[in-house]
């Protein structure tokens, strides 16, 4: 099948366009889009102009922008891919809309949730294709446990748990600010590992277990100040480097969700587990290829399974019947981080054409869900703030 072109604008060059690059140069080896992406131009700030030269050669792009609403503009530009810092998202959404551009952006989708609503309406004006890349449901695992709990293999769910646990900002001389570094300043990120972290854990947890009602959330700023890698000033830090909060979800059930830049050995440590009447279902990204399961009760008899070899389960989630797996290898072999990405952009190539959107194993997460985990992560904020519940 002849593939039709889509140009790509990416506008960052970090650790986000890195992954959203690959994507786009993976996706047709693997799954058989109609379209062909071509790295068209890369966005990246006059001042940064040499790491973004590096970035357009290791992945290819035709040529550089350092007017980012120009590369917006460029007739020649199909997809506008926003992975530059939060404060930016907003702006640059707004652009591309306007410029009738398909939009793919990276989480958390804005700075807050009035910032959200207004990138919400301003794609849906346009009518434009979106995707905010909330990776994670993408991993093969969590994918797998999603159609477990569709399939009422859980029952009726009681707890959900969730931990996404970094370490890196634990020395005092870490640096605030700089392009590394933005994620610590408020002006920037917006929120700490709220909007950072956690937005991942609230994406996953309303797609697995249904919305959210409530939360009463604790936040703490464990290193008050730190020197500006731009500026070389002490400036105050403001944004949460942790936070923990109790949620209580439509559904009837309870979860707890903890998340730090400070917990020491941690280095990308996101897990999930949610226990039901029929069963429970657990996942950690340090063993991104496996679910843990178990199985008590059969969801059609609802009868206790009598079995002597009752206990958790560990799958492998490798096989050609698991979600996304029939693309890559055979059973057994593994995927890894990467792959998230792929199959994300994979969901969203297939669903661009109404003859081949069945192949998508899920629908993208739109702009407007975004919007919705940003609400949740405003009211996380505002519960720790005005230290009390708060109805979402
Ligand atoms: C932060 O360190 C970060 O890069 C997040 O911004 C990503 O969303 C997360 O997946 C990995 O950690």
């Amino acid at each position: 099948m002849s593939k039709k072109i889509l140009n790509v604008g990416m506008l960052g060059a970090g650790f986000m366009g890195r992954t959203h690059s690959n994507a786009y140069c993976q996706v047709n080896h693997f799954f058989n889009t109609p379209f062909q992406p071509v790295l068209k131009a890369c966005y990246g700030r006059e001042e940064d102009i040499e790491a973004t030269k590096k970035f357009q050669e290791y992945w290819g792009y035709e040529s550089i922008e350092t007017d980012w609403k120009k590369l917006i503009n460029r007739p020649d530009i199909d997809i506008v891919d926003v992975v530059a810092p939060n404060f930016l998202h907003k702006e640059m959404v707004l652009e591309a809309a306007k410029a009738g551009k398909k939009i793919i952006c990276e989480k958390p989708l804005a700075m807050s949730y009035a910032e959200a609503q207004e990138m919400v309406a301003a794609v849906e004006k346009a009518g434009v294709p979106n995707m905010v890349s909330f990776n994670y449901r993408r991993v093969p695992a969590i994918s797998l446990i999603k159609q477990v709990v569709d399939e009422g293999r859980i029952g009726r769910p009681f707890h959900y748990r969730a931990l996404y646990l970094q370490d890196y900002t634990i020395s005092t001389k870490v640096p605030a600010g700089g392009a590394a570094l933005w994620r610590l300043s408020a002006n920037i990120a917006g929120s700490g590992v709220t909007g950072d972290l956690l937005a991942h854990s609230i994406d996953t947890a309303e797609w697995l277990n249904g919305p959210i009602a409530r939360v009463c959330a604790y936040t703490e700023i464990f290193v008050k100040e730190r020197v500006n890698q731009e500026t070389g000033e002490k400036v105050k830090i403001t944004i949460d480097d942790a936070c923990m909060f109790l949620a209580v979800f439509a559904n009837g059930s309870i979860g707890t969700f903890e998340s730090s830049r400070y917990a020491r050995g941690r280095k990308n440590y996101n897990t999930l587990e949610i226990n039901g009447e029929l069963g429970a279902a657990a996942f950690n990204l340090e063993q991104p290829e496996y679910i843990e399961f178990f199985r008590y009760a059969d969801p059609v008899t609802g009868q206790k399974i009598e079995d002597h070899l009752t206990g958790w389960q560990k799958i492998l989630v490798t096989n050609g019947e698991h979600p996304y797996m029939k693309n890559y290898w055979v059973p057994g072999t593994t995927i890894g981080y990467e792959h998230t990405f792929i199959n994300g952009l994979a969901d969203f190539l297939l669903s661009l054409d109404k003859d081949t959107a069945a192949g998508a194993v899920h629908p993208v997460v739109s702009v407007r869900q975004a919007a919705r985990t940003q609400l949740v992560c405003d009211s996380v904020i505002k519960s720790a703030k005005d230290k009390t519940w708060v109805e979402i």
